[in-house]
């Protein structure tokens, strides 16, 4: 749902449409009969949705043209901006045919971008409408954005997105990895993911399309995508030269650079602190260079034995993506790949360095966030983020978990998770999803779904430890209704509420169930939480709280567990003969452990 609030930017009052997910709650049983739950909002990242051969609607159109900080160039002529790729169509991937746009460039001497705006204490409408759904003013956003705390990637070339801030005082942040690559997939395949990614809650994602029609793609993500959608411009660069790095120039990156910008990519992923003293520190490493970027960059330095170019002409870089406000994330090409690796020479030294180029592009009022490792075991993590803090003067973290350790490959969505919400507690802005493909092949739409969810978990976690306000009002709305056994309402405030009804559903598919007081978990004897219940209502009737007031049955078999637990002598653990010996308490426990 979207929900109109006015808001006053600059002393003018200025209409915006909120989105959230609201979920409608079943009032509690009270003593005195029903008492009312107010219904919790949930930020909501799924866009308003429609037909994807039409693209989303423009919503920053108006807020573009009223600033009148750019020129309005018609995109005849101008490959990229129009999705068609050289070497022309492929099947699977037909070129975007939406209505017209025009594309946005800085008039001359004008910096259209949000920290140039911050900077001069103007809280433009993408400010504005990001505080909203966080829920705080606009004005700390706008000082965040200001101190280089915080980015809006908000390129005036994608007026499709709904505007979001980056940053360690706001919610923490999922970027969803989606594209092609030379063997698989297709645009049909890739705006599915896409969907799947911003329904379970991705506030960016990326396209690393590599392979054939990376522009098309890329034309029909952007287009439908409801989130800032980033990129790293060295894959298709690289793809401009034949796959050879040595092949790569200056030249060649910037052009990829200016169209991947016409087309309103909102954030870039820039190698450039890969510089060629580094690359030697990596030899001694157990996986040596494991970002794609990285290598490609690395290979090239080597190739030529010169310096980075991506370093020797960040300041002309810099010209560039002010023009479109399009904002940096400095890549970690010398980030680990193993946790033996993690916090090494190379790391770091790369590290320094993009500390160094943030303060150049803050020169130029471009926006900054430092991407971050990669596999790092969980004693390593917090010492990241304080040199990362220290280091890039406090510019946003973008991690890529961390994972914490390297022995599940098929699982890395959760070796990751583990360190994502670690690493998010200690101020992490934004952490990069890792799906349980990892390390093994493109991720699928399932894949995507495993991924988001995993790392929803990390950063809600971080941002109740966090003490964020108002993200443990979902978990105490959630406990409640649990509690209380308002089925309904436990799967509508779950984070994947299709998996919690399937779930429950799969033993107790019933209606009846959906109001009972139990599950099959522990079945309807041994529920704690019923138990529990009832020990309250005694308590609060002051008969006299003990268990005799409890149902007879209950205390019955409560007693007789007890009973059964002395005799093994107290021990925790049960051997599945035992259990096996015992089918009656298999069939209420389903062996499933205690509930948490
Ligand atoms: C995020 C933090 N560190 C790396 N990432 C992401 O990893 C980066 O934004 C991109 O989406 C992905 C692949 O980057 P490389 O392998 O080219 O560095
Ligand atoms: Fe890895």
């Amino acid at each position: 749902m979207y929900e109109e609030r006015e808001v006053l930017v600059g002393g003018q009052p200025l209409r915006l449409a909120i989105p959230w997910t609201e979920v409608l709650l079943q009032p509690s049983a009270g003593p005195d009969g029903p008492v009312e739950n107010p219904p919790v909002r949930l930020y909501d990242t799924s866009g308003p949705g429609g037909d994807p051969e039409t693209g989303l609607p423009r919503l920053r159109e108006p807020w573009l043209t009223a600033r009148g900080d750019c020129e309005e160039l018609e995109p005849m002529g101008r490959g990229a901006a129009t999705g068609a790729d050289r070497g022309g169509e492929r099947a699977g991937f037909p070129p975007f045919r939406g209505p017209a746009r025009v594309i946005r460039r800085a008039k001359a001497g004008r910096r259209p971008t949000q920290l140039a705006y911050a900077r001069a204490g103007v809280v433009t409408a993408e400010m504005a409408f990001a505080a909203l759904r966080e829920g705080v003013d606009p004005e700390v956003v706008r000082a965040e954005v200001a101190a280089g705390r915080a980015i809006v990637p908000a390129n005036v070339n994608h007026p499709e997105a709904e505007p979001m801030v980056i940053g360690r005082r706001f919610l923490t942040k999922v970027n969803a990895n989606l594209g092609t690559s030379s063997v698989r997939s297709s645009v049909a395949e890739e705006l599915e993911k896409l969907a799947w990614a911003t329904r379970f809650g991705a506030d960016t994602v990326m396209d690393l399309s590599t392979g054939p029609a990376i522009g098309t793609t890329r034309e029909w993500l952007i287009r439908n995508s409801p989130v800032p959608v980033g990129t790293v411009p060295i894959y298709e660069a690289l793809e401009r030269v034949g796959g050879r790095p040595e092949a790569l120039s200056w030249e060649v990156f910037r052009d990829t650079v200016v169209e991947q910008a016409e087309q309103g990519v909102d954030y870039m992923t820039i190698h450039a602190g890969v510089r060629l003293a580094f690359v030697p520190l990596t030899v001694g490493r157990v996986t040596g260079i494991v970002s794609r970027g990285g290598s490609i960059m690395a290979a090239w330095c080597l190739a030529h034995h010169e310096e980075n170019f991506l370093y020797t002409n960040f300041e002309e870089l810099c010209e560039i993506l002010a023009r479109y406000d399009v904002a940096f994330s400095l890549g970690d090409g010398l980030r680990p790949g193993s946790v033996a690796d993690a916090n090494d020479e190379a790391q770091l030294a790369e590290l320094r360095t993009l500390g160094e180029l943030t303060e150049v592009a803050w020169a130029h009022d471009v926006q900054v966030m430092i991407e971050g490792p990669g596999h790092v075991p969980l004693d390593k993590v917090a010492e990241n983020v304080a040199l990362q803090q220290e280091w890039c003067h406090g510019a946003p973290f973008y991690t890529l978990g961390p994972l914490t350790t390297d022995v599940a490959p098929g699982y890395d969505h959760i070796t990751s998770a583990i360190g994502a919400a670690v690493i998010a507690m200690a101020g992490t802005a934004l952490l990069c999803y890792v799906t349980p493909k990892e390390h093994l092949g493109l991720p699928d739409r399932e894949d995507v779904r495993a991924g988001m969810v995993a790392y929803k978990i990390a950063a809600h976690a971080a941002d109740v430890a966090k003490g964020h306000p108002g993200a443990r009002a979902w978990d105490d709305a959630l406990s409640k209704a649990r509690f209380e056994f308002r089925w309904e309402d436990q799967f509508d405030l779950a984070l994947d509420p299709e998996r919690a009804r399937a779930f429950h559903d799969q033993t107790l598919p019933a209606p009846a169930a959906k109001t009972a007081h139990f599950c099959s978990m522990c079945g309807p004897k041994f529920c704690s939480m019923r138990i529990s219940a009832d020990l309250r209502r005694a308590a609060s009737a002051g008969a006299g709280a003990g268990p005799e007031t409890v149902d007879p049955a209950v205390a019955a078999g409560l007693a007789a567990k007890a009973a059964e637990f002395r005799a093994r002598g107290g021990e925790l653990y049960v051997s599945p003969a035992e259990l096996a010996s015992s089918p009656a308490q298999l069939a209420v426990s389903g062996g499933a452990g205690s509930p948490t």
